[in-house]
């Protein structure tokens, strides 16, 4: 891995007694455990109002465009169809045509409890209905068109909108959802082992899901490991997990309800490496009945395990999930960004091209850099916005500008329980002279709001509240859309390519 980043200190150009210097590993004596923070932390608290995602939702609907599918453009020819154009076996067609069939069954089965995503949804079902009868006519079916299928499938069975939070290992993305969330529902400081999806629901009951990897999975995992999985081999091994592989692989998933603030150990439980069975575990989906009323269930945000693990098949999990999220807070270190995290980001970005300002990039451990208040976190952000505003990223200065963020999320937990941490508080007023050398508990109170300000958790909590809850129904009705109406343009391409097929047989 390569520093492309050249132009800020590096961290030995940091003072010793900088706070950067010495919090590593610091995170977890600094979780918040106590009732007082948990009540203290009013995480979402003005999340965008039934009322507003209402008006939303119907402005949304009306702009349906499935409905404009020109069947009629369609052949609908006789029954008696010559052999098919692509190299695909009988047995195959039929195969593909049976796992179409099923995605409609399916679609069937769903029961919306939102009338407007009902409507929505019958009419693409009935669309797609009109496609299928045509292609069984036409005796047309290949890997492409079941796979749109399928996902579209997905996403109808669950019309979720997911925020993912990405990045590197120790990039901070744990500690800033925690933050986010206004307490330590997960450890932060997780050795790159750890490495399951963890999703955060609003849910009328606090509860921890986990889900584990199937035999299929686990085997394709397993063969995944690269050369560099050594520290994976020897953790397996000192945990004796093979004894317990045949207990949780394809294990059913398992739900617990817990109280708000025993959630962090119940997740420990199953996510922590001093257990044999954070190997098997896949997932976890925690529910929490702490976020407010006006946070819809159908958001999730989503904490994702590091990008590069030298497990090929748990970044690929991760990478995927990226893929599809609706919206992704992109977590760099602040002082270095490597190549394979540009590439990365390149992949958001194409992913989200039909709205970029979906993808922002958080600067994180913006207080280790050296002289973060004055100018380092400037002449860094100048440097990011260059780099991330050309045409495969941002695509332009202004939205660079506006979703590149710094963080310091850390910094921002410490302040919660400021009493407890006055010393390391004092070392970065000192270190960013909001407060001279010598300087009183007092003095150092003074400036606390300040420095939380300078933090940026609630500028990000703003973004999320004002940018994706506010409008996430339009933002998810629009990417099913999408979806659908690229499935839909694999039916008629088929169907075309089969007409031609047949005009040209005919001449
Ligand atoms: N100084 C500082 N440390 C941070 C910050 N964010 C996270 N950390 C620390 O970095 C380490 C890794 O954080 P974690 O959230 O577990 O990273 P993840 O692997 O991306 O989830 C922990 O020791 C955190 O306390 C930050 O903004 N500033
Ligand atoms: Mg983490």
């Amino acid at each position: 891995m390569s520093d492309l980043q050249t132009d800020v200190s590096t961290s030995e150009d940091l003072n010793e007694n900088s706070v950067g210097a010495n919090t590593e590993g610091a995170g977890t004596e600094a979780s918040v455990e106590t009732e007082s923070a948990a009540e203290e932390a009013v995480p979402f608290a003005s999340a965008g109002s039934g009322s507003e995602v209402s008006g939303e939702t119907e402005t949304d609907v009306s702009a349906e465009t499935g409905s404009k599918t020109p069947v009629e453009s369609a052949p609908v020819t006789d029954d008696a169809a010559p052999a098919v154009t692509e190299p695909v076996t009988e047995m195959n067609i039929a195969d593909q045509r049976a796992r179409v069939d099923s995605v409609v069954d399916s679609l069937k089965q769903i029961n919306y409890d939102d009338d407007e995503l009902k409507e929505k949804f019958g009419k693409y079902l009935k669309e797609i209905e009109r496609y299928q009868s045509l292609l069984k006519l036409l005796d047309i079916g290949d890997e492409n068109l079941a796979q749109k299928a399928e996902v579209f499938l997905e996403i109808c069975e669950n019309p979720e909108f997911e925020i993912a939070f990405v990045g590197t290992i120790k990039t901070g993305k744990s500690t800033l959802i925690n933050a986010l969330l206004g307490h330590n529902y997960t450890p932060v400081d997780v050795t790159p082992e750890t490495a399951a999806l963890t999703k955060f629901r609003k849910s009328p009951k606090d509860y921890v899901k986990v889900v584990f990897y199937d035999r299929q999975e686990w085997d394709e995992l397993t063969r995944s490991k690269s050369q560099q999985a050594d520290t994976y081999d020897e953790l397996y091994r000192r945990l004796n997990a093979e004894a317990v592989v045949d207990t949780w692989v394809g294990h059913e998933p398992i739900m617990t309800e817990v109280e708000n603030l025993e959630i962090e150990n119940e997740v420990a439980k199953w996510t922590s490496s001093k257990m044999p069975e954070h190997f098997f575990v896949k997932e976890v989906d925690i529910g929490l009945s702490t976020l407010p009323e006006s946070f819809p269930e159908q958001v999730l945000l989503v904490d994702t395990p590091g990008l590069f693990d030298a497990v090929t098949y748990r970044s690929e999990i991760t990478k995927k999930y990226i893929r599809k999220a609706d919206a992704v807070f992109f977590c760099v270190d602040v002082q270095r960004t490597i190549r394979e995290e540009h590439e990365e980001i390149r992949a958001v970005f194409e992913n989200a091209s039909d709205n970029m300002s979906k993808v922002h990039i958080v600067a994180t451990h913006w207080d280790k850099l050296n002289k973060p208040i004055i100018e380092n976190w400037e002449r860094q952000k100048k440097f990011l916005v260059e780099l991330f505003s050309g045409r495969n990223f941002f695509g332009s200065m202004e939205l660079a500008q506006k979703n590149i963020m710094h963080s310091s999320a850390y910094m921002y937990n410490l302040l919660k329980d400021a009493d407890d941490n006055m010393d390391e508080l004092e070392i970065f007023c000192r270190m960013t002279g909001l407060t001279e050398r010598g300087a009183s508990d007092e003095e150092i109170k003074s400036v606390l709001d300040e420095i939380k300000g300078y933090t940026n958790v609630d500028k990000i909590r703003e973004v999320i509240e004002n940018e994706l809850l506010a409008k996430y129904k339009h933002l998810l009705f629009y990417r099913i859309e999408t979806v659908y109406q690229d499935l839909i343009s694999t039916y008629r391409k088929g169907i075309k390519e089969k007409r031609e097929a047949y005009e040209h047989s005919n001449q």
